[in-house]
């Protein structure tokens, strides 16, 4: 179902994770290319947490973080910027959950579902990651709470297993 409406900007919040390379740095550069991309603007960062792998084990611990931001985009071309911003930070697609020098989900666009495999929103595993979940608590606008999204977050941080694998690394200054 689509139920976007194309007038104005909308807000949306991605996951950002990494496990390869220089870490922070990486979760940085990704922002700021998608600061500078014409119509998205990064409105809000988490902190930067140390977690540990989910899924597939054998892998080095993740930097994982959220990010709030404004686009004129459509939830498909966003998503396409993010998939570019990913290659040119030398993202190599691999084992199925495995290392990568990074990751960019979308999470969740104002006003907008859909169960398009290519661009499933909200996004269908959110739900149990704590390492999503858990940065992503500290982005979600106040003023969404028509849509519920903030209160659907915050419980869904009550619930979530593996909170402990969290680790603060890097606050947002
Ligand atoms: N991403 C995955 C699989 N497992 N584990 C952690 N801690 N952080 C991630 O970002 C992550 C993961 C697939 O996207
Ligand atoms: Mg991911
Ligand atoms: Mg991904």
């Amino acid at each position: 179902m689509n139920t976007h409406s194309t007038s104005e900007a909308s807000e949306a919040y991605i996951a950002l994770g990494a496990n390869l390379g220089n870490r922070e740095e990486t979760l940085k550069e990704a922002l700021h290319r998608l600061d500078q991309r014409e119509g998205i603007d990064i409105l809000r960062c988490s902190n930067i947490y140390e977690t540990e792998p989910v899924g597939y084990l054998d892998q080095p611990q993740f930097l994982n973080m959220a990010a709030a931001l404004r686009t004129t985009l459509e939830p498909e071309a966003l998503l396409q910027v993010m998939l570019e911003i990913e290659a040119q930070l030398g993202r190599v697609r691999d084992i199925r959950y495995g290392p990568r020098t990074v990751d960019l989900d979308l999470l969740w666009y104002e006003g907008y579902s859909s169960d398009n495999p290519e661009l499933t929103l909200p996004h269908p595993r959110m739900r149990e990651r704590a390492f999503v979940l858990f940065p992503l608590q500290e982005v979600v606008s106040p003023e969404l709470e028509i849509s519920g999204f903030r209160e659907w977050v915050a419980a869904a941080v009550e619930d979530v297993d593996g909170k402990e694998g969290i680790r603060l690394w890097t606050p947002n200054e």
